[in-house]
């Protein structure tokens, strides 16, 4: 299927409504415009993608259609959760010692039976399991947090799923990375993700059911207006540079920004530009955040956007895996901010 760019500058690359594989009944209004052509689905762009990206092969194409399509299976139960009586908690603690929501689960199986029988995932490793799942000795490797912003799922508040993908072993540094991406459960639902070559951005159309490419080139700004950590934690931090940076950032007129949950804030980051940071404090000496399903897909993102991922002390890209649930301290995003956040820390 050969897409026809029509307008590589347009908000969204569009093909010939004849070259469609899409069917006909499930195109809307929408998602054509006047000269007929429509956004790019998910699959369509993978196979595009392909001809410009030499690891993109099949294999690597059919895992991530399946994770693609758990993520549709799951935004559907985040959208009736209320209806479902899947609120709440699911009454224990995963491996870290957290509560365990019902949809935390939930989202878990959907991924993790998705993931076993696509044939295409070796070593399979989640937030909520302890170990990692060996299926096979060679092949793609998966690390997921299957819902994150676990606090914001009964009060209605965006959330999301976060993957990244290796080659034959998990325990390997995140530069190395093949593909990465999250989907936020927001008011709509996207896809974001980077191939190695740039970030994408794909939006959700309940009416066709697939992800539509709508940001074609994530690009983050050098400088953004807005910082992005839980302040309550302020007298915990180790770091008195890190205060003093926070400090500098309000004279500077900064604004601030906490959701809560990491996708929504590295979402806004990439967008917006400006700065997220989870640290170490004096309860998570390491932060809280965990290296292989959420440090470094995140921080590949970001790099891939143009921005900077590091825990302070060292590129996040670059460390390599000692531990399945492993945590770091992140401060990601726009190079500005990141430089400037750095400079504070070393004094
Ligand atoms: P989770 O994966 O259990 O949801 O925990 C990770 C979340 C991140 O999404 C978010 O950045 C962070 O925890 C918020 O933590 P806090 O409530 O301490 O600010
Ligand atoms: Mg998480």
């Amino acid at each position: 299927m050969v897409i026809k760019v029509t307008n590589p500058t347009a908000n969204a690359i569009r093909f010939t409504f004849a070259n469609s594989p899409i069917p006909n009944h499930k195109i809307n209004k929408e998602t054509t415009n006047q000269e007929g052509t429509m956004a790019v689905p998910f699959t369509a762009y993978l196979l595009t993608a392909k001809e410009e990206i030499p690891h993109l092969d099949d294999d690597l194409i059919l895992l991530l259609n399946e994770i693609v399509s758990a993520t549709k299976e799951i935004a559907g139960k985040v959208r009736k959760a209320g209806l479902l009586s899947i609120l709440g908690s699911a009454g224990k603690t995963n491996v870290q010692g957290e509560e365990v929501q019902k949809l935390d689960e939930l989202a878990n199986e959907i991924l993790l039976e998705n993931l076993k029988n696509c044939g295409k995932a070796c070593q399979i490793a989640s937030e909520e399991i302890e170990d990692c799942l060996i299926v096979s000795e060679s092949g793609y490797t998966v690390a997921f947090d299957p819902l994150d912003g676990s606090s914001n799922i009964d009060v209605n508040v965006s959330i999301g799923t976060i993957f990244s993908i290796h080659k034959d072993s998990l325990m390997k540094p995140g530069r190395e990375q093949l593909a990465a991406g999250y989907v936020i459960y927001g008011p709509s639902t996207m896809l974001v993700m980077s191939l190695g070559k740039g970030v994408v951005g794909f939006t959700f159309d309940p009416e066709s059911g697939n992800f539509l490419l709508s940001h074609p080139e994530i690009k983050l700004p050098e400088k953004g207006k807005i910082y992005s950590i839980n302040e309550a934690n302020r007298d915990k931090w180790t770091s008195e540079g890190l205060r003093k940076f926070i400090d500098y950032l309000k004279g500077e007129k900064y604004t601030l920004r906490y959701v809560g949950s990491m996708v929504a804030d590295v979402h806004r980051t990439l967008l917006k530009g400006g700065i997220f940071i989870y640290p170490a404090d004096k309860k998570n000496t390491n932060g809280k955040l965990r290296l292989l399903y959420e440090a470094s897909p995140m921080s590949f993102l970001i790099e891939q956007a143009g921005g900077i991922g590091t825990t302070g002390r060292e590129r996040i890209l670059d460390i390599v895996p000692e531990d399945l649930h492993q945590r770091v301290p992140v401060i990601i995003g726009s190079k500005w901010e990141v430089e400037k956040c750095l400079e504070f820390l070393r004094f």
